[in-house]
């Protein structure tokens, strides 16, 4: 289990080989961690997603990472916890680590990071966000080196920590 890793920090600053978005339908740069992202990255970064035509809720799609340390971003979008329209919420945001985890398997990516998808402007529920993220990081492990869960927020932080001692038993 130590191949994954709960941290607090800034998702921008870890050297990784791929670092995960939360990015927004159209992979149009938005607020929280896909602001800070596009604006890292820069601008071939906004050009590079206007190529790849959006992405559904619950898949993932790769850039570079371009000025990021990180030499590849996985961009995956996850479900609008507010919106009652979407019935199978869990299901997509599972979907968004199982995409996001396969595609950086495709691309021989071997250290990880992500932010707690969802668990902002989206408004997943932090035991939601910490159960999906910890199952599938641990689901994962075989293939890679590392896996970052990063966390912004200190009660977030502390919230995954508590998790993952239940879960990694
Ligand atoms: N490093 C790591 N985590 C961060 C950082 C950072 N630098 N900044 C914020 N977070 P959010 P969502 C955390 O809102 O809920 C955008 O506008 C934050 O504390 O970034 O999936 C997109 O374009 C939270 O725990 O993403 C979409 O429209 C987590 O990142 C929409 O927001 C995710 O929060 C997506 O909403």
């Amino acid at each position: 289990m130590n191949k994954i890793e709960i941290i607090k920090g800034d998702i921008t600053e870890i050297d990784v080989d791929a670092i995960v978005n939360a990015a927004n339908n159209w992979l149009i740069g938005g607020g929280g961690v896909d602001g800070i992202i596009h604006h890292k990255a820069g601008k071939e970064l906004d050009e590079a997603c206007k190529k790849l035509n959006g992405c559904p809720t619950g898949e993932a799609k790769i850039t570079p990472g371009f000025n990021l340390k990180a030499k590849y971003i996985i961009h995956t979008v996850a479900p609008k916890w507010y919106d009652s329209k979407i019935e199978n919420k869990e299901e997509l945001l599972k979907n968004c680590y199982i995409n996001s985890f396969s595609l950086a398997k495709e691309n021989n990516v071997k250290t990880i990071a992500f932010p707690c998808l969802g668990a902002g402007i989206y408004q997943v529920p932090i035991d939601v966000s910490a159960k999906t993220a910890i199952t599938e990081a641990i689901n994962n492990t075989d293939f890679f080196n590392k896996i970052y869960l990063v966390c912004f927020k200190a009660e977030d932080y502390n919230y995954y920590l508590k998790c993952f001692n239940e879960l990694a038993k």
